[in-house]
C-alpha cells in the first residue's frame, strides 16, 4: 500500500487532507495518509497563542499571529469553493472578518470532511530523508510517553507534503544600536497584544503587511505615535495622524532612532517587521526548499512537487494574495500526483515549465501584475484537477479593488462589501466600522 506522509495541520495540510477524503470518498485507493503536527491541535497560524520564544516542549512557537487580528483580505477572496462561508454560518457575513471567524471556517470543513482521523498531534517531524535504494522517505518523528519521556521513530513513506508554513522563523536584521537600547526590541512574529503599546512611541522596521497592519493595531489601541521606518519604498498610504513614514533606520542612540533622511525620533520600543525565512531544519540538504519570499520559487513544479524527486512536495511556500483556496488547488494536484491521475512529468517537462513560469514572474514589476501572475497560477492548477471551480476572475477583480480600497482608506477597507464568487451573496455591511470595534471575537462579530 502506498503511504503518504504530510507534515502540518494548517491550512496547507488541511486542504490536503480534504483532497484524499474527497476522492476516497469517491471510491479512490488513496493508500495510507499520516499527517504529524507539532502543536495539539490543527488550524496552523490560525490556531492563536499567546506563548513567544519556546513552547512547552522546547521547541520555536509556531505561532505568529496576535490579539485583535482581522483578515487582511475579502474574505471572498480565500473561500472554499466547496464550502462556502454561507454554508458555515448559515447566513452572509462582512467581507472582513477577524482571525477567530476564519479559524472556525477553516476547522469547520476539516469537521465536516472528517480529516481528524489522519492526524497525529504533538508529533514534530524532526529529519526526512530519501533512501535511493529502497525508493522511500524515511521521516523521523517525536512523540512524548505519559510519563513525558520521549520517543523518536522513523517510518518510511513513498510521498511526503511538507506544509509547515513559511511565517513561523523570523529574519531578525540588527542595526547598530539595538544593543543598547534601553526599551523593548521585539519580531512581529512576537508582537501579541497592541494593547501593551499604548501611551508609547513606537518604532516600526518594514514595509510589508505586517508593518502596516501592527502601526495601525497600535494606534488603534492608543499607542502615542508611529513612526515606520522603510528600507526601499514606503507603503505611501494616506496614514492617519499618529502614523509616519520615514526612511531606513541609520542607528539608535540610547532612545533616539536616526534615519538615513538625517530625522531622529525618541521611541519605547522597536518592532521588527522584516519578514520570515523558509526553514526547514528537519528535511534533508538536498531535499530542502531554500527560497526568499516570492511568488514562484525556484525548483517547484507547479509550485508543488520538488524537482529533482516530484515525489516530496511542499505546499504554500509561495507569497501569498490568494491563500485558502490556492492551497486547495495544490493540494489537488498534490494528490493527483501521488495518485497518478497527472502524469509523473519528466525532469526536463518540470524544468522547462518551472523556467517558463519564472520568466513570466521575472517580468512583473507592480502590485497588479502580481495579482494578475497569481490569478493565472491558480488558473493553471485549475485545470489539472477536478477542484470544483469558483469565479476566478471575479476574485481577480476583487484583489484590484481591494488595493483601491486601500489606497482611499487605509482605516477603512475593511468596511467594504465583496461578492462571494461561489454563491454571488454579497458580505453585509458591519454596523460597526473595523477602526471603532475593539472586540474581535466569534460571537461580537455575528452580532455586526
Ligand atoms: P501554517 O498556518 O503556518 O501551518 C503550518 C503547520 O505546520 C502548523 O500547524 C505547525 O505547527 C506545523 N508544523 C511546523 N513544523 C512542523 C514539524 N516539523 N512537524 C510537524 N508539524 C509542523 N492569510 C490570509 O489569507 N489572510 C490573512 O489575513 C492572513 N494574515 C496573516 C497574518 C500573519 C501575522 C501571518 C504570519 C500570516 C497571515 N496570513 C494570512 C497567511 C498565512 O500564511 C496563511 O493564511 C496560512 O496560515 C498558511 O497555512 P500553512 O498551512 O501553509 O502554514
Ligand atoms: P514580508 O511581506 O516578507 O515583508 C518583509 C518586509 O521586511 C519588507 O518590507 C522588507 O523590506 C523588510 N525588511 C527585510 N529585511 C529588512 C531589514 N534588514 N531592514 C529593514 N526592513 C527589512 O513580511 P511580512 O511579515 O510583512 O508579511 C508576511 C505575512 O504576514 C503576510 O502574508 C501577511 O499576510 C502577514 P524590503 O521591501 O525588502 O526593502
Amino acid at each position: 500500500m502506498t503511504r503518504t506522509a504530510v507534515i502540518g495541520a494548517g491550512p496547507c495540510g488541511l486542504a490536503q487532507l480534504h483532497a484524499f477524503e474527497q476522492a476516497r470518498l469517491a471510491g479512490a485507493d488513496i493508500g495510507e495518509i499520516v499527517c504529524f503536527e507539532k502543536q495539539s491541535d490543527w488550524g496552523g497560524l490560525w490556531n492563536y497563542t499567546w506563548r513567544t520564544g519556546l513552547d512547552e516542549r522546547g521547541d520555536p512557537v509556531h505561532g505568529s499571529m496576535y490579539r485583535y487580528l482581522w483578515s487582511n483580505g475579502p474574505k471572498e477572496c480565500l473561500e472554499f469553493s466547496d464550502y462556502t462561508f454561507d454554508e458555515h454560518f448559515g447566513r452572509p457575513i462582512p467581507s472582513f472578518p477577524p482571525r477567530e471567524v476564519l479559524y472556525d471556517y477553516i476547522v469547520g470543513r476539516a469537521k465536516k470532511s472528517d480529516v481528524r482521523q489522519y492526524i497525529q498531534f504533538e508529533s514534530p517531524v524532526r529529519a526526512v530523508s530519501f533512501d535511493g535504494a529502497a525508493q522511500t522517505f524515511e521521516v523521523t518523528v517525536q512523540t512524548w510517553e505519559p510519563s513525558g519521556d520521549s520517543v523518536l521513530r522513523t517510518e518510511s513513506f513513498d510521498h511526503v507534503i511538507v506544509a509547515t508554513g513559511h511565517f513561523s522563523t523570523p529574519n531578525v536584521p540588527e542595526y547598530p544600536g539595538f544593543d543598547r537600547f534601553p526599551g523593548r526590541i521585539l519580531h512581529s512574529h512576537d508582537f501579541r497584544d497592541a494593547a501593551e503599546f499604548t501611551g508609547k512611541d513606537l518604532l516600526i522596521l518594514g514595509s510589508s503587511y505586517s508593518a502596516e497592519d501592527i502601526a495601525l493595531q497600535a494606534l488603534k489601541y492608543g499607542a502615542a505615535s508611529i513612526t515606520v521606518a522603510y528600507r526601499t519604498a514606503a507603503m505611501g498610504f494616506d496614514w492617519p495622524d499618529g502614523i509616519t513614514e520615514v526612511p531606513a533606520l541609520r542607528h539608535l542612540e540610547g532612545h533616539t532612532a536616526h534615519f538615513t533622511d538625517g530625522t531622529s525620533r525618541d521611541v519605547d520600543a522597536v518592532v521588527l517587521c522584516t519578514g520570515y525565512l523558509h526553514h526547514f531544519p528537519f528535511i534533508d540538504a538536498e531535499l530542502r526548499l531554500s527560497t526568499p519570499n516570492n511568488l514562484y520559487p525556484d525548483g517547484l513544479y507547479k509550485g508543488v512537487a520538488w524537482t529533482a524527486n516530484p515525489r516530496l512536495m511542499y505546499l504554500g511556500m509561495q507569497d501569498q494574495y490568494y491563500t485558502f483556496t490556492m492551497f486547495d488547488a495544490q493540494a489537488f494536484v498534490a494528490r493527483d500526483l501521488v495518485l497518478g491521475r497527472l502524469p509523473s512529468p519528466s525532469p526536463q517537462e518540470m524544468a522547462a515549465d518551472v523556467a517558463a513560469w519564472r520568466d513570466r514572474y521575472a517580468r512583473v514589476d507592480s502590485i497588479m501584475e502580481q495579482i494578475d501572475f497569481q490569478t493565472e497560477y491558480v488558473r493553471d492548477l485549475m485545470t489539472l484537477t477536478d477542484y470544483p471551480s469558483f469565479d476566478l476572475d471575479l476574485v481577480r477583480q476583487h484583489f484590484v479593488e481591494w488595493e483601491h480600497d486601500k489606497d482611499e482608506s487605509i482605516t477603512g477597507y475593511r468596511d467594504k462589501s465583496f461578492a462571494s464568487p461561489c454563491t454571488g451573496s454579497v458580505g453585509p455591511t458591519p454596523s460597526t466600522t473595523w477602526w471603532d470595534e475593539p472586540d474581535d471575537s466569534l460571537a461580537r462579530f455575528l452580532q455586526r
